[in-house]
């Protein structure tokens, strides 16, 4: 190898480092156009199939279902459930209203999350970890150690069972993190497992007629589970429309509940084979069926697609709520949903083959719960 050849590829080893501290650093440096490792292949990027009707950007806006919360604890339980289950099924997304988290507690969250990607980079670096398993990291891109080309997006994730174990290495600036996370964690806690107790309910295995310890022996491995908090940063990007702040996925757990920003859209789902945006309302929840969900349901309640689209003008907040069972825990269709009728359509899984398989592979849309279903065809 010549000299210069050797020069040369020292100079994209060291450009190629620069994209791992992240697109807040990037920004910070301005820049005007998007780097090359961040443009997408053109049929991957947000307009791609848009003339042919395929997919839709801005034209296509969607009020995803909405679910009041105080009328699934309330009187209107059985017609709440009904149209919980109809969500699940038919969007695998819905909104949570009335939910009884204080917008105190929601956007003081937001606040200290946007501060902590306003903190000097030698700050924020200190959390850069490429374990997976670290109470708290910070990165970038969606899976930055296998993405070839990186998604315009930073975060910062969080731990969260058992909090004792987890606050220590928690980030200490901003001041207000720390307690602010906490508040958040434990709130979104109880929150989700109201909502698992409503959705095994939809399912038809808790409830009114089940006894007592049936109840509470199901609701016991979902209480010990885990739960992850991600504040999503995306900051304003000059060339939105060759690349994406997240790939399209589907979240691995049981629910995610996501607190979208209020002002600035970004997320999309895919419904009726169309790439739709979802319009945020104010002091809501999106809340989204995961992997475990459609496992565990045997395929009735649906794993979604979405994708997160980044704005020319504005940067972007998001804090995801990510839960699920017990790390060690299998997941597998609940045997009460399996009979000759509705046969068991996926192999039973755990978080730790979850785990393994994105270390491994590059995470493209749905392919871990692909490779987890079981083919039935002639059986
Ligand atoms: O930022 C958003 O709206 C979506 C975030 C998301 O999809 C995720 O955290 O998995």
């Amino acid at each position: 190898m010549s000299p210069s050849m050797g020069a040369y590829h020292a100079d994209e080893e060291e450009e190629d480092h620069q994209f791992h501290k992240g697109v807040k650093h990037l920004c910070e440096k301005g820049i005007t156009e998007v780097p090359k490792k961040y443009i997408l292949p053109v049929l991957e990027r947000p307009n791609a199939g848009k003339d042919d009707g395929i997919f839709s950007n801005n034209d296509h806006n969607l009020m995803l279902p909405v679910i009041d919360f105080a009328q699934l604890q309330g009187s209107n339980r059985v017609q709440a459930l009904h149209s919980l289950s109809k969500a699940c099924e038919e969007y695998g997304f819905f909104q949570l209203i009335n939910h009884g988290i204080s917008s105190e507690v929601t956007s003081r969250m937001v606040q200290e999350g946007r501060k902590f990607f306003e903190l000097p980079f030698e700050e924020r670096s200190k959390y850069m970890s490429k374990d997976m398993f670290s109470p708290a990291r910070y990165g970038t891109s969606f899976n930055q150690n296998k993405d070839r080309v990186f998604c315009w997006r930073d975060f910062l994730k969080l731990g969260c069972h058992p909090l004792s174990e987890n606050l220590p290495f928690w980030p200490s600036s901003p001041s207000e993190l720390r307690e602010a996370a906490v508040n958040y964690s434990e709130q979104t806690k109880f929150l989700y497992m109201m909502l698992v107790e409503a959705t095994l309910e939809s399912l038809g295995l808790v409830g009114n007629t089940k006894s007592g310890n049936e109840n509470e022996s199901y609701l016991k491995e979902f209480e010990d589970g885990s739960q992850i908090i991600v504040v999503n940063c995306y900051p304003s990007c000059p060339e939105p429309d060759l690349t994406l702040g997240m790939p399209s996925h589907s979240d691995y757990g049981f629910l995610t509940l996501l607190l979208q920003d209020e002002l600035v859209k970004g997320l999309q789902i895919q419904h009726r084979g169309r790439w739709v945006t979802v319009e945020p309302i104010p002091n809501s929840f999106v809340v989204n069926v995961g992997d475990h969900l459609e496992i565990f349901s045997n395929g009735r309640y649906k794993s979604v697609l979405h994708r997160v689209l980044v704005n020319p003008s504005q940067s972007r907040i998001s804090i995801a709520s990510l839960h699920s069972l017990p790390f060690s825990c299998a997941i597998r269709p609940s045997p009460k949903l399996i009979n000759d009728a509705n046969r068991k359509r996926y192999k039973d899984t755990d978080f730790a083959s979850f785990m393994e398989y994105i270390t491994a592979c590059e995470h493209k849309n749905k392919n871990f719960l692909e490779s987890r279903k079981l083919d039935l065809i002639g059986k």
